[in-house]
């Protein structure tokens, strides 16, 4: 039987703190399906096949094997689980925040198809890590080397070049 974990994000882009959740995750379960969705409260800064191109390359050969990546546009997160046939959603928490925004989140999967949410802590150190505050301090000309794989690093100062 095999034991298989979705986990869910707009990964616009991949940050160090999403790679440290997705290894680790995929040390627990035997296959991770790195679900890429549209969050509507978001508005997209990189296209999703850049968003998924950066996701396989910034993952470590031993947790690449069993790690897929995928886009899945205007479904709910449940029905994705169910497609790919995935009982559990892992999750990484900063801290009260995180868990303010992802326990009601957690609670309605749960509801609508008994799927359970798995939160991993996240590393101390990613703490301050996201992709929007990455985006806004690339965005200001600061320094983000570390944050991010190097490719998404060149690719931010890219975008930035052209404007967007
Ligand atoms: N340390 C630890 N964890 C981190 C870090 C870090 N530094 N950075 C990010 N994470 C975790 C986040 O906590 C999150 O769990 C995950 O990584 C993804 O983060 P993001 O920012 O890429 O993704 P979000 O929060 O925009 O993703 C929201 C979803 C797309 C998952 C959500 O909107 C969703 O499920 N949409 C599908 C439609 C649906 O089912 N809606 C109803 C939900 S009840």
């Amino acid at each position: 039987n095999i034991r298989r974990a979705v986990c869910p994000g707009s990964y616009d882009p991949i940050t160090v703190g999403h790679v440290d959740v997705l290894v680790r995750a995929a040390a627990l379960y035997d296959e991770v399906v790195v679900a890429v969705l549209h969050n509507p409260a978001k508005s997209g800064t990189f296209s999703i096949e850049e968003r998924i191109g950066f996701i396989e390359r910034a993952l470590p050969e031993e947790a690449a094997g069993h790690v897929r990546v995928e886009a899945f546009a205007g479904r709910l997160l449940v029905d994705v689980c169910r497609d790919v046939g995935a009982d559990v959603i892992v999750k990484g928490l900063r801290g009260g925040t995180d868990y303010a925004y992802e326990l009601p989140m957690a609670l309605m999967n749960r509801h609508l198809t008994g799927v359970e949410t798995v939160f991993l802590p996240g590393a101390p150190e990613f703490e301050h890590v996201s992709s929007s505050l990455v985006k806004e301090v690339a965005r200001f000309g600061g320094d983000v080397a570390g944050l991010v794989p190097d490719e998404v690093h060149a690719a931010l100062a890219e975008k930035l070049a052209q404007g967007s």
